[in-house]
């Protein structure tokens, strides 16, 4: 498979020492930490849409890249060609897993059969090249957010009839993510959400969305599709104000409508813009034992979008991979990158190196995050932190057995103040360079 990357071999594993950038410097496969491979660990998947489809464009001008998988002017052509090229990437990329949105894989047709049998013809070229090919499918979704018919939403658009094409587009996403054995599903909030309030019964919108997701799942069961669900939470943009904020936002909401089958799929550059830290929206769910999966990107600092740029630093990795870690790791997940390269990036290298950059980025946290927790000296810090409540009345307090009174008496019998116990953060911020250096 040599037709859209010639000048690209299978990428490989040349340790820290090398200086070749069509190499992975961390990312050793087959290397086993704590009982598991990195490939096992990471579970690395490319996305189709900014890959294979993105050229580039932005508010202020189209897209720059040129891409021969996108050189015919008949739409099919042009998607088994993407298929072909997209499959090239991936093998000689190395990573297990793809994902896709129906539209980036078969166009739109004139009438939802139309785009029913294209997407159906596409996703049987798609199970031929992974069965040659041994790639696997991590997450597949719909894209009800591009045609201009959702431009108020899908699942939450204020028209019923809208409301059903949205739901086609579900049903058909589903069968094409089950025919391909994709491990989850995904809901991204898309332009689910309102540009004003004043236009919007928002409850109503939201039991929309609720039931949606019901029906989704009962014909998921109906079809013996057992993949996880995901909803992967965004606080802004396309939308003014997007329904699934953060996770919080999220899982108040699940909770709120008694769904008890959706995890969260957290994007760092989503957790950004909602004023978090990726490690936090990823601890908020794990908490919640709802950590699903992940979408590796980058934001950037001096704006405030959805850059999606390859992550690249290592400190964020750091903190996601020992929040993954601490929860025991992904069971469906993986680590897909969401991520594309700039606008003047315009060489088919420059995939490569957003991919590699991303795969060594994680591999390198994977390693580091573990001999953190193998040192022992964060945990440390945390046990002691709480250990009041470890035992003596802290204890029965955690066992519930303690009244208002019962701690205001507690307080009232201290002759003095409580000592002061230092957070420790200096020293945190010393560990974590200790062990990245
Ligand atoms: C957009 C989202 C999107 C989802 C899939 O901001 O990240 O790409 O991951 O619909
Ligand atoms: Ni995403
Ligand atoms: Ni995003």
């Amino acid at each position: 498979m040599d037709r859209f990357f010639p000048n690209i071999d299978k990428i490989k594993y040349e340790g820290p020492k090398s200086k070749n950038p069509l190499a992975f410097k961390y990312y050793d496969e087959n290397r086993v930490i704590n009982g598991k491979t990195m490939k096992e660990h990471l579970r690395y998947a490319v996305c189709y849409w900014h890959t294979f489809r993105g050229l580039g464009h932005d508010p202020f001008g189209p897209g720059t890249a040129v891409r021969p998988w996108l050189s015919s002017d008949d739409p099919m052509t042009q998607a088994f060609d993407t298929m072909d090229a997209a499959f090239e990437f991936f093998t000689k990329l190395g990573v297990p897993f793809w994902c896709f949105h129906d539209r980036d894989i078969a166009p739109e047709g004139a009438t939802v059969e139309e785009s029913e049998s294209n997407l159906r013809e596409v996703v049987s070229y798609a199970k031929k090249k992974q069965d040659e090919t041994g790639m696997k499918l991590l997450w597949g979704t719909a894209n009800l957010f591009s045609h201009p018919r959702f431009m108020n939403g899908g699942g939450t658009n204020p028209d019923f009839d809208v409301f059903c094409y949205a739901a086609a587009q579900i049903k058909n996403a589903l069968d094409a993510t089950h025919a391909l054995g994709g491990e989850n599903y995904v809901f991204w909030g898309g332009r689910e959400g309102y540009d004003i309030l004043f236009n919007t019964d928002m409850k109503r919108e939201l039991k929309h969305f609720a039931d949606l997701l019901k029906l989704a799942k009962a014909y998921a069961d109906e079809i013996g599709f057992k993949g996880q669900f995901l909803i992967e939470p965004k606080p802004m943009e396309p939308s003014t104000h997007q329904y699934d904020f953060d996770t919080a936002t999220v899982i108040a909401f699940l909770k709120e409508h008694d769904i008890d089958f959706v995890k969260i799929n957290m994007e760092p550059n989503h957790a950004t813009l909602a004023l978090h830290t990726a490690a936090h929206e990823l601890q908020v769910a794990a908490d919640a034992g709802l950590l699903g999966s992940i979408d590796a990107n980058r934001g950037n600092f001096q704006n405030g979008w959805d850059t999606d740029q390859f992550p690249t630093n290592i400190y964020d990795a750091v903190e996601m991979m020992l929040v993954v870690l601490k929860d025991g790791g992904f069971e469906t997940g993986g680590l897909n990158f969401d991520a594309k390269p700039r606008r003047a990036s315009t060489d088919l290298e420059d995939m490569f190196y957003g991919h590699i950059g991303g795969m060594d980025t994680f591999a390198r946290a994977l390693i580091i995050a573990s001999e953190m927790i193998e040192g022992g000296e964060l945990s440390d810090i945390v046990t002691k932190r709480y250990s009041s409540f470890d035992d003596g009345k802290g204890a029965e307090f955690e066992a519930g057995k303690l009244s208002l009174t019962d701690l205001r008496d507690i307080a009232a019998s201290k002759a003095e103040e409580p000592a002061q116990t230092s957070g420790q953060r200096e020293l945190i911020e010393i560990i974590f360079n200790d062990y990245i250096l």
